[in-house]
């Protein structure tokens, strides 16, 4: 049986791509978490009891449990979805950001080159490295341009994968993952944040409550989304191919996070159109006064990304990968899966 070792399993990847290989029946997951005070399992729930799955602990920040993990699991594939992933507060933490995205990177590979050289390693890299663009749409030779902590610290962890695989002969991959959501993604991020404030407004305007509205920073921010399970199944087969090979993932789409909050709001059933400027602009219902979004500079970065707009060609092409949930499906079962929280919990 295949041994697979996922870091960030409580996170949104790392669990997605623990189910996706549960359900293969023939891999055994270690999915390694960091031991907190109170950590959130509802992302493992669906199949913390598999008996193919286990728990352990580690931390990318820490040398020794890394080492230590890689010599007594003796993993075929150390998967790395652990980091700092928010951007917005990387510019809060940037020297923690800097250790765990590519120290803990760096960790993942030297414990490979030491204890498991056969290992195949995948990094998560991002197009947050892309910054600001050149062109559109961004392939796997676009230059390196961050624009935040977060993604200078993947830039440096790409180019330490690309440095280990040249200089040990390794199977690792860092690979471009344009923006993916879904069911798990964590609430302070962007789409997550729409979703769920979405759900508790439709909850408050079909029972005659008061609610606040929406607030959002930089609304023109345009980003490639896509379902996060598409991209476990692209990143998968990345890990099994002959050599080891850097792809882009993206959806080859791009929208706005103003289109995102409309969209939103529609499926909801609660039709609404943005009007006025500027800070001043604000997501009403359709032909009422009632504001549903808002803006609020504290969401406002200290420098954005403003285009991302992904293609993935050669993933499409040599993989055979493609996504298979479009940008308004996204969306829909984002906002059906947060419509169905909230009920639950008032009920
Ligand atoms: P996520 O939901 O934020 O999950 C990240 C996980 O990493 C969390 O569960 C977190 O654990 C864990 N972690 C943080 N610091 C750690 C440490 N020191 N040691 C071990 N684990 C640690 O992120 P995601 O969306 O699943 O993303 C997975 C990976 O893909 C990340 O590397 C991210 O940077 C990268 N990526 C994501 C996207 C995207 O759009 N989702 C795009 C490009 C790249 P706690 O639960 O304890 O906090
Ligand atoms: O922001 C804008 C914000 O935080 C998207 C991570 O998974 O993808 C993700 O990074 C956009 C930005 O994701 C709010 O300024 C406006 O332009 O959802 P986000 P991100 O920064 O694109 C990349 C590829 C990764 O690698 C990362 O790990 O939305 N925006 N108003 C807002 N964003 C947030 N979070 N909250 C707001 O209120």
């Amino acid at each position: 049986m295949k041994k697979v070792l996922i870091t960030g399993i409580l996170g949104q990847d790392g669990a997605n791509m623990a189910e996706l290989l549960l359900e293969q029946g023939d891999i055994h997951v270690y999915g390694m978490m960091r031991r907190s005070g109170s950590p959130n399992y509802t992302n493992i729930k669906k199949f913390r009891n598999n008996k193919n799955f286990e728990l352990v602990d580690g931390d990318l920040s820490d040398s020794a449990s890394i080492d230590s993990l890689v010599k007594e699991l003796q993993p075929d594939y150390l998967i790395n979805f652990g980091a700092n992933s928010f951007v917005g507060v990387s510019w809060d933490v940037p020297l923690s950001v800097l250790d765990v995205n590519t120290g803990g990177v760096v960790r993942c590979l030297e414990a490979i080159r030491k204890f498991k050289p056969d290992c195949r390693f995948y990094s998560a890299g991002s197009s947050e490295e892309l910054g600001d663009v050149d062109y559109s749409p961004q392939d796997i030779n676009h230059p390196i341009k961050p624009r935040s902590p977060y993604g200078a610290s993947k830039a440096a962890a790409r180019h330490m994968v690309k440095v280990y695989r040249e200089s040990y002969d390794l199977y690792a991959v860092h690979s471009i993952l344009f923006n993916h959501e879904g069911t798990r993604r964590g609430e302070e991020f962007v789409t997550r944040k729409i979703t769920k404030k979405v759900a508790e407004i439709k909850y408050a305007l079909d029972n005659n409550l008061s609610f606040e509205p929406l607030q959002l920073g930089n609304i023109d921010s345009k980003r490639d989304w896509s379902d996060s399970m598409d991209f476990m199944r692209g990143v998968w087969l990345m890990m099994n191919q002959d050599k080891p090979k850097d792809y882009v993932l993206s959806s080859n789409e791009t929208h706005s996070v103003r289109d995102f909050v409309q969209r939103a709001f529609t499926h909801a059933d609660v039709p609404g159109l943005w009007s006025g400027e500027g800070m001043d602009e604000k997501f009403r219902v359709f032909q009422e006064n009632t504001v549903l979004a808002e803006i609020n500079e504290k969401f406002y970065r200290p420098a954005e990304v403003d285009l991302l707009h992904g293609d993935s060609t050669p993933a499409r092409e040599e993989l055979g990968w493609k996504p298979e949930i479009s940008f308004d499906k996204l969306v829909e079962s984002m906002v059906d899966n947060d419509l169905a929280i909230c009920r639950k919990e008032k009920s």
